[in-house]
């Protein structure tokens, strides 16, 4: 899997590709992933990337020769444009699993007050990472990044995927460390006990019990009992 950035702040994105889990699956060659200055794509004297929008009102509107400069020069017949922006399709869980097995993905990210509606026209999709304006799309391309890259095998454990939150539709079942007392705060007897039906039981229901409380939109449909 590549994954391909294109940025007009690249430093941003140094320790998120450097640290962490992520940082390790790039060392460990589990992903290729590069950060390109829009602004390097861009033919005009002083590297401009932006403009006045046409028609006033609007403060700068990102140009479109740069980025469909990038996109050609980065596109293959295995890529799949993303851009970054608050009008794009929700993200979640279930489109993280579809583009973890892509070969290549180009994400754009979109800044200041907008990009030239034709770039638009480079993409296949369009993404948001929620319902809420972020000063541009790095921290969104960061995040879709980062869903996608511990899915890939190798990345982290195979077993932290089974139970975890939004795979089974319900919120991850509490869990606990050393010490069993904390604070007068105990460990469930359940999980001390050895008994693996009962433990599966007991997190199970937690599961259940937690997301009826926190999101009930989520059990919207299911039936689970
Ligand atoms: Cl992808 N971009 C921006 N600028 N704001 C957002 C977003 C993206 N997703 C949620 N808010």
């Amino acid at each position: 899997m590549k994954i391909d950035i294109l940025t007009i702040f690249p430093e941003m994105f140094k320790p998120f590709i450097s640290e962490s889990i992520v940082g390790r699956a790039v060392k460990e060659n589990l992903v290729e992933i590069n950060i390109h200055n829009i602004r390097d794509y861009s033919k005009d004297p002083h590297k401009k990337v932006d403009d006045y929008g046409y028609g006033g009102g609007k403060g700068m509107v990102l140009m479109p020769q740069p980025i469909f400069d990038a996109v050609d020069d980065l596109k293959t017949d295995d890529s799949i444009v993303i851009l970054m922006t608050p009008q794009g399709e929700k993200y979640s869980q279930k489109k993280a699993y579809d583009l973890k097995d892509k070969k290549h993905l180009i994400l754009i990210c979109g800044h200041y007050e907008g990009f030239d509606e034709r770039i638009r026209t480079l993409a296949d999709a369009e993404l948001s990472i929620g319902d809420y304006v972020l000063t541009g799309g790095e921290l969104a391309s960061m995040v879709i990044t980062d869903s996608i890259v511990r899915l890939i095998p190798g990345v982290i454990k195979e077993e932290s995927h089974l139970n975890e939150s939004f795979n089974d539709g319900l919120l991850d079942y509490p869990v606990y460390t050393k010490p069993v007392s904390f604070r007068g705060m105990d460990v469930p007897e359940v999980l001390l006990s050895g008994h693996h039906a009962n433990i599966d039981k007991y997190r199970y229901e937690e599961s259940l019990k937690r997301t009826k409380a926190r999101r009930p939109d989520l059990l919207e449909g299911e039936n689970y009992e």
